[in-house]
């Protein structure tokens, strides 16, 4: 968990920073998550869809930052996953239940009116908070998202683990394939 430390670091020294006085009356907003995938059983907030792809045991971390005047910086960490494999990511609307479904659609700061969004104007990685990764040989992986919005009204409450990286062509942007695992992120 270096990174995140050294995330952490490099975030507070930014917000303490001379010029971001600002900052003292904006919300800053931390949210950290860590889980250890399960399969479901009520009240699990880190669930497996899919043990052949993300197995029981495999963990997931999740720090994001808002602040104002910076945006929205978002971190993954995932250990125990299949080797050299690529994987999606997203921020989704909704928190996790018995079936990926149940995270409902990827969180976007300015909503797309067609449901489901598959328009690259609006699912995309400036709208949306994407999380690919690929894992290395043992199995971890790193992502990180930056955005220049921060949540208002409407938050994020969950990341969903996906079979494939994302796609990002004209109706089938943001799609990556089977959900097959969530984690509960209070954003
Ligand atoms: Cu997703």
């Amino acid at each position: 968990m270096r990174l995140i430390a050294a995330f952490a670091a490099t975030a507070a020294v930014a917000l303490l920073a001379p010029g971001a006085a600002a900052a003292s009356s904006s919300p800053v907003h931390v949210a950290t998550e860590h889980g250890r995938f399960t399969a479901y059983a009520p009240g699990a907030h880190a669930v497996t869809y899919r043990p052949d792809l993300v197995p029981a045991g495999a963990r997931a971390h999740v720090f994001s930052l808002s602040a104002s005047h910076a945006g929205t910086t978002t971190m993954l960490v995932v250990t125990g996953l299949r080797p050299g494999r690529a994987y999606g990511a997203h921020a989704h609307a909704q928190p996790c239940d018995a079936t990926g479904d149940a995270a409902g659609p990827h969180f976007q700061h300015a909503p797309d009116p067609v449901k489901p969004s598959v328009d690259p104007a609006y699912a995309n990685p400036r709208n949306e908070i994407w999380l690919d990764f690929s894992t290395d040989r043992l199995g971890s992986g790193f992502a990180r998202s930056a955005v220049d919005w921060t949540f208002a009204d409407r938050r994020a409450k969950s990341v969903v683990i996906h079979e494939t990286h994302t796609h990002t062509d004209a109706g089938h942007a943001g799609t990556a394939g089977a959900r097959l695992a969530c984690l509960d992120v209070d954003f």
